[in-house]
């Protein structure tokens, strides 16, 4: 039986309590294989170079993590993955900022990963690697001779190819893909832009059985592999968190309200600006709402080195305070806005205790956030989730109120519409979005992804 190696830029050390769904998909993994999750340790260190290694065992699984300098980490992961990356990746060349210095630092950083993962990897070992920060990783490690299988899996969207032609390199670090033996997209759209993308600017050939061939005759697959979560833990987990003190101050605060609730990494791919407004215009077309209604947004503050975020967290203060200004009452609150992280036990029980999630990114790769809204749900009496069609999600849960994140005046009649929805309509639409994702869960979505690979 071979080996399982995970690769991520962040790796969740097994002390570490806020291990999201995917960290905890990834060592349920690690422990089915034995393995080993390599990446960065978190730590940045000055008048040091990159470079240093520590090493942490935990049952069968390895914790293999290296430090960065803050020169390295700023180039490599504020740099070109956020400011460069990111952006490109999610349609918004508005904000890419490309620089040959973030470029090569980048490059760098993923050779000495590379460096140093090659010296751990044993011969029969399989690797599998995790997002763009780490696209040109299996080039750098075939130049150091490793000949094991190393599958990629892309976490965000992959754009048009005429996007993607616009980044300067583009052609040298996306032919890098090719290292790999297996490319994994979260849709089916996405894997069609970048089959185009091969096809139009690399001068490749599209198999219908999956491969792909680069100019120069280098063979590899891709695939559509859409993420999910861990459905039934996060249902007794949901189920459980109502006696919470936290869940029962927030139901006991809305009184006979209806909430709303919006749960996002505060980023500008999710749309947030765009969903207060719709909110706001919710309640200047449905005037009979006011006071009917509350919707709270947790938005933890991320990458907050990088000058786009803290505009982000300007503009949705001051739209936060507009909103409240000019609509609240004495006795209501409108807007709810939060910038706290939570367990995701609260915030289960946060979201059960909501009539309708509200999920709206102009761009998601998935959205998690959605799947556990649906998981979440009291069976008698399941919220409404209103859901962008551009969150890749969006292609499997059809039975939500699917919206355009950009007309504001569509997204406040899906919420009219939710607030108004008859019980039964509610039900019938849950039992369908659940019954899927009973099926397809994060342990189906890993198990495919690595039969693919074997295979
Ligand atoms: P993200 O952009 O981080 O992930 P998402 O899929 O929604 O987006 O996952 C966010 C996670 O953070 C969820 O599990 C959510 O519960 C948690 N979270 C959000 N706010 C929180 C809060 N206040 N407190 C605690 N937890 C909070 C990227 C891609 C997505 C893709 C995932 C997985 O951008 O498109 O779905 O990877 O592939």
């Amino acid at each position: 039986m071979s080996r399982l190696v995970i690769v991520s830029n962040r790796v969740a050390l097994p002390h570490e309590q806020r291990a999201g769904g995917l960290a905890v998909a990834m060592r349920a993994a690690l422990k089915e294989f034995g393995g080993l999750w390599f990446g960065w340790s978190g730590k940045r260190v000055r008048d040091e170079p990159s470079g240093r290694m520590h090493e942490i065992k935990d049952g069968n699984t390895t914790y293999a993590t290296m430090d960065l300098s803050y020169e390295d980490f700023d180039g490599y992961y504020n740099g070109f993955s956020n400011r460069t990356l990111w952006p490109l990746l999610h349609f918004r060349l508005d904000l890419v900022d490309y620089r040959r210095d973030t470029y090569d630092d980048y490059r760098r950083v993923n050779s000495l990963f590379a460096e140093k993962l090659a010296k751990q990897l044993r011969p029969d070992d399989v690797v599998w690697v995790h997002d763009y920060h780490m696209i040109p990783l299996a080039q750098r490690l075939r130049e150091l001779g490793v000949a094991n299988r190393i599958g990629f899996f892309l976490h965000v969207p992959m754009p048009s190819s005429d996007l993607l032609a616009a980044m300067p390199n583009h052609e040298q670090l996306f032919s890098s893909l090719a290292a790999y033996d297996l490319v994994g997209f979260q849709t089916e759209r996405d894997l069609d832009r970048f089959q185009s993308y091969v096809r139009l600017y690399r001068g490749g050939k599209v198999y219908a059985d999956g491969r792909l061939r680069m100019q120069d005759g280098r063979e590899f697959r891709a695939g559509a592999f859409p993420i999910s979560i861990d459905t039934g833990m996060i249902a007794r987990q949901a189920a459980a968190a109502v006696s919470r003190a936290s869940v029962q101050r927030l139901r006991d605060s809305l009184g006979s309200r209806v909430l709303a609730i919006g749960v996002d990494r505060l980023d500008y791919s999710k749309g947030l600006p765009d969903r207060f407004r719709a909110f706001e215009r919710l309640l200047e077309s449905y005037p009979e709402l006011h006071g009917q209604i509350t919707y709270l947004q947790l938005a933890p503050v991320s990458r907050v080195e990088v000058p786009e975020y803290q505009a982000l967290r300007r503009e949705l203060e001051g739209l936060a305070g507009h909103i409240n200004g000019r609509h609240a009452a004495p006795e209501w609150t409108p807007v709810r806005y939060v910038n706290r992280d939570f367990s995701h036990g609260v915030l289960t029980g946060f979201y059960r205790s909501a009539d309708i999630g509200l999920v709206t990114p102009l761009r998601d790769g998935m959205n998690l956030v959605a799947k556990e809204f649906v998981a979440s749900q009291d069976p008698e009496k399941p919220g409404v989730l209103v859901l962008s069609r551009f969150a890749g999600a969006a292609a499997e849960m059809h039975e939500a109120l699917i919206v355009n994140p950009y007309d504001l005046d569509g997204v406040a009649d899906a919420l009219a519409q939710a607030h108004a929805m008859p019980m039964d309509e509610r039900k019938e639409r849950w039992h369908a979005l659940h019954k899927r994702l009973q099926k397809h869960d994060i342990t189906l979505w890993r198990r495919k992804f690595l039969e693919a690979l074997a295979a």
